[in-house]
């Protein structure tokens, strides 16, 4: 049976695979972003090629206001949201605390905690009304282990790591899942948005081993939403093979 799948942040590397992936299963999809041209693109990608229905969302997540707006707006048919994806989010920057520009931490903050909230606290009470639903948190390895000058970003993801426990003890009376998965190092746009357009400073995080794709963090996240209804994974962290933790990849010289 098709469900309704909402990611965020779809417009680009982890979000977007998740699209490919679960379009490709024949579930129906919310989509959202800021680039509006990227959104269309891939709508139109989507339903083309899959056949499936795609409801497009211009939103910021950090927009408090035009997010409740945009999921309170929702045609009747798009309310009964089986999956929330929480996965738009960024770092922006990689410098020692005292270095850091309090200007990227706000964004990083209001995008990756704020947002996450504002969208959950918008699609949850669907869930709970129905007693289904599963919501599926982006956190990350800088979730588990600060290294060095990560800082605010490893903050947020141990933030969203701490709200996905907070989610699943709220939720647990109503039967609905909460699953954080924590990659490791993806090569996506990530690393571009983080130095800010220095590509290639960012192609050299990836350098010396293979990285994750997005669609490997994708299939193992429409893994977990695929479980019998009994069945939760809580918590998941996945790395290239290469990579132990935050800390430690073996990098070929
Ligand atoms: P990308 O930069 O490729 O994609 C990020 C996505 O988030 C884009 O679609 C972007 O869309 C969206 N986004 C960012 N800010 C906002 C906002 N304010 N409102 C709405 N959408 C927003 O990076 P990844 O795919 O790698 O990142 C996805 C998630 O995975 C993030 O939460 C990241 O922290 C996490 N992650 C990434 C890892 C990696 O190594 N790449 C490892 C671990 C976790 P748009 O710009 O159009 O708004
Ligand atoms: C993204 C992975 O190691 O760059 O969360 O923080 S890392």
């Amino acid at each position: 049976m098709s469900r309704i799948v909402c990611i965020t942040g779809a417009t680009s590397g982890i979000g977007r695979a998740c699209a490919e992936r679960y379009a490709q299963a024949g579930d129906d999809l919310i989509i959202t972003g800021r680039r509006a041209e990227r959104l269309q693109q891939l709508k139109q990608q989507l339903q083309d090629q899959h056949g499936v229905r795609v409801h497009a969302l211009h939103l910021d997540v950090r927009d408090r206001a035009s997010v409740e707006n945009a999921f309170q707006a929702l045609p009747a048919e798009w309310q009964a949201v089986d999956v929330l994806i929480n996965n738009a989010g960024l770092a922006l920057g990689l410098q020692p605390l005292h270095e850091g520009n309090p200007d990227d931490w706000d964004v990083m903050v209001d995008t990756n905690i704020k947002g996450l909230l504002y969208v959950t606290r918008a699609l949850a009470p669907g869930m709970i009304g129905r007693r289904r639903g599963h919501v599926v948190n982006i956190g990350s390895t800088a979730a588990k282990d600060t290294y060095p000058n990560g800082n605010v970003y490893c903050a947020t993801k141990r933030a969203v790591e701490a709200l996905s426990e907070a989610m699943r003890i709220d939720f647990l009376p109503y039967g609905i899942k909460v699953t954080a998965v924590h990659p490791g190092a993806v090569e996506t746009e990530f690393s571009i948005v983080r130095f800010k357009g220095d590509t290639h400073r960012a192609a050299q995080v990836y350098q010396g081993f293979q990285p994750l794709t997005p669609a490997d963090v994708a299939e193992v996240i429409f893994y977990c939403t695929s479980l019998p209804p009994h069945v939760c994974i809580n918590d998941l962290v996945l790395t290239p093979t290469a990579q132990a933790n935050a800390h430690f990849i073996h990098k070929q010289s």
